[in-house]
């Protein structure tokens, strides 16, 4: 069988979960970099059902979604030891898990996507670009302004959602502070499940952990950048910082 290949965009915190999974379980794989208008191509070619990525192609299967990437993840390295489901918790793991994917994952992007592409997008440019081949460059150039503007009605960008956005990331930071508020290191039991590995690559683009795998040249709109300040100290976004700098 070749070795698996996952497809990802480097600014995608969806992406990230999955990558991490995979460096996580200790699972051979390839990365394949796409930039954003290209993945529409990518995705129909590999028969994907939809059009966004994370995707991995292996054991000749394309696995579209980062939480059936860890599914798969887990099933086919069950013989190394290491899990991301604590064998008491599992329900309470994969709820939130479902929590933090619908509502602090998509969030937490309109919020920094309606600030730094509608009004930043020299900041995120070169991120979307970042480590594609080429050719592939060269035609993310050409199509970025439809690129942009079909980021902005698809994911419903501007300042009211920006502030709409901000309000719903809040209530869930909140959520997980109280989570963390009796003391405990991981979400659910006393071990790292794929919970806390949601929890922070969803919100890594709000904590920006040095481990992070493409973060370093993240640079925050002033907006985001203010607001971040104000949050600083936060326990669930040090509590992000800690996961990374224990498990990736
Ligand atoms: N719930 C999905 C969300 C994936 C997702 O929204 N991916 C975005 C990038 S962050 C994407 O590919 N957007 C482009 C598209 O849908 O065409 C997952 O966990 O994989």
């Amino acid at each position: 069988m070749p070795v698996p290949v996952l497809y990802i965009f480097s600014i995608s915190h969806y992406c990230e979960k999955a990558r991490w999974a995979l460096d996580y379980l200790g699972v051979e794989y390839k990365i394949s970099h796409v930039a954003p208008g290209v993945h529409l191509q990518t995705a129909k070619r590999l028969g994907a059902r939809r059009s966004s990525l994370p995707i991995l192609v292996a054991d000749g299967k394309t696995i579209q979604g980062s939480s059936e990437i860890l599914d798969w993840a887990e099933a086919s390295s069950a013989d190394r030891g290491r899990r991301l489901i604590p064998d008491t918790g599992r329900r309470e793991c994969l709820d939130i898990e479902k929590r933090l994917d619908d509502i602090a994952g998509v969030h937490a992007r309109r919020y920094f996507y309606s600030e730094a592409v509608v009004d930043y997008p020299h900041l995120v440019r070169p991120m979307f670009a970042a480590k594609v081949a080429l050719p592939q460059k060269l035609l993310a150039g050409m199509i970025w302004g439809v690129v942009r503007k079909r980021m902005i009605e698809r994911m419903d960008l501007g300042p009211e959602q920006r502030d709409a956005s901000k309000r719903i990331v809040d209530g869930e930071l909140n959520w997980i502070d109280g989570l963390l508020a009796d003391g405990r290191s991981y979400l659910v039991g006393d071990a790292f499940s794929r919970a806390d590995m949601t929890a922070a690559s969803l919100l890594a683009p709000l904590a920006v952990p040095p481990q992070h795998p493409t973060y370093a040249d993240l640079t925050m709109p002033p907006k985001l950048a203010a607001d971040l300040a104000e949050w600083e100290g936060r326990p669930s976004l040090t509590w992000v910082r800690e996961i990374y700098a224990r498990h990736r």
